[in-house]
């Protein structure tokens, strides 16, 4: 199915800020639409921190990494990575099973408004956690918020105590949203944007162990490397004050 075809399917235009409002309707917090690129700057980082073994035991991450640093090469056909984000109140603990169930409702929303072409028909496009993604650097090409110095993508609005979960589909929108999907440039699209965290350094203090005071982030410091629970550096900083914890 051509472009043509979808606008004549749907009264819907397929923009950014038309995926992003199925998925508002849905339930989901925030959502927005990136292009497709390999992320070549995560990627020389990347692979750096794991060559120095600052990864650990987690030898998943040292695998496919050609598909985790490229959405095209996961999806083959791959055009746009579309991000949503659902808080921890929204998502309750078992996050996994929530976000996921969401996405499958906006994926069968996204086909019905603009053709079945929208995703893959053979290859998984729905994301969250488990898939070689780097969910926070699409978080934020997507203009969802910035990596703060605890390292978490901090939505200005929600804070950081959202999960995000992402389709990947084949077809390319229109930009027409407020942060333009074409390599989105907002003052918050950063890596560990100086301007959002300024001098704030609530996290550094807080941190238990110290990971986040070292130069090198070293996830075995990390609590949640072992114990997956922690949420020191994000209950002290400012961006989450305004969110139930
Ligand atoms: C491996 C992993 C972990 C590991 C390692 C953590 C880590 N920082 O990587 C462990 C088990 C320790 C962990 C802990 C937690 N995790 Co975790 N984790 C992941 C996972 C599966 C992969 C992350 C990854 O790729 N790490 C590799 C390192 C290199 O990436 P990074 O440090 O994030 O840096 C990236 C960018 O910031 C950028 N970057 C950083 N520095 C620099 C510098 C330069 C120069 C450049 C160019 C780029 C750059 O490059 C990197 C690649 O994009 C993702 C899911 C996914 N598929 O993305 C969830 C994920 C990141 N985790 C998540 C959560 C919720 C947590 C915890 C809060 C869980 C808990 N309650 O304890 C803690 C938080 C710890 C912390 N302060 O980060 C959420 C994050 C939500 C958010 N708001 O950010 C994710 C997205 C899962 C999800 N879908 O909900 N996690
Ligand atoms: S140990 Fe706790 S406070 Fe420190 S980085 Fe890990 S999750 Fe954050
Ligand atoms: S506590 Fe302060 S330094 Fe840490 S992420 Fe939040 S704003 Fe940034």
């Amino acid at each position: 199915m051509c472009k043509a075809d979808i606008s004549i399917s749907s009264n819907l235009k397929l923009t950014s800020a038309n995926i992003s409002k199925l998925a508002l309707e849905l339930g989901f917090d925030a959502c927005g639409v990136a292009p497709v690129h390999r992320l070549d700057e995560d990627a020389q980082f990347m692979d750096s921190w794991i060559a120095q073994g600052l990864h650990g035991e987690m030898d998943y991450l040292e695998r496919n990494r050609d598909k985790r640093y490229d959405p095209a090469v996961l999806v083959p056909g791959a055009q746009a990575v579309v991000v949503c984000l659902l808080t921890y109140e929204h998502s309750g603990r078992d996050y996994h099973r929530r976000v996921k169930s969401l996405l499958y409702a906006l994926e069968a929303k996204l086909k019905e408004t603009f053709g079945e072409d929208i995703v893959s028909a053979t290859h998984q496009h729905i994301f969250c956690d488990s898939a070689p993604m780097l969910e926070r650097r699409w978080c934020v090409e997507a203009g969802l918020g910035f990596i703060g110095k605890n390292h978490q993508l901090i939505h200005p609005e929600l804070g950081s105590m959202v999960h995000p979960g992402e389709i990947v589909i084949n077809q390319s929108p229109i930009a027409n949203c407020q942060y333009p999907i074409a390599n989105c440039q907002s003052p918050i699209a950063n890596h560990q944007s100086p301007i959002a965290c300024s001098s704030c350094r609530l996290c550094l203090d807080a941190c238990p162990t110290g990971a986040l005071r070292n130069e090198v982030w070293d996830a075995r410091q990390c609590i949640a490397y072992t114990t997956h629970h922690c949420l020191e550096c994000q209950h002290v900083c400012p961006y989450n004050q305004t969110t139930p914890n």
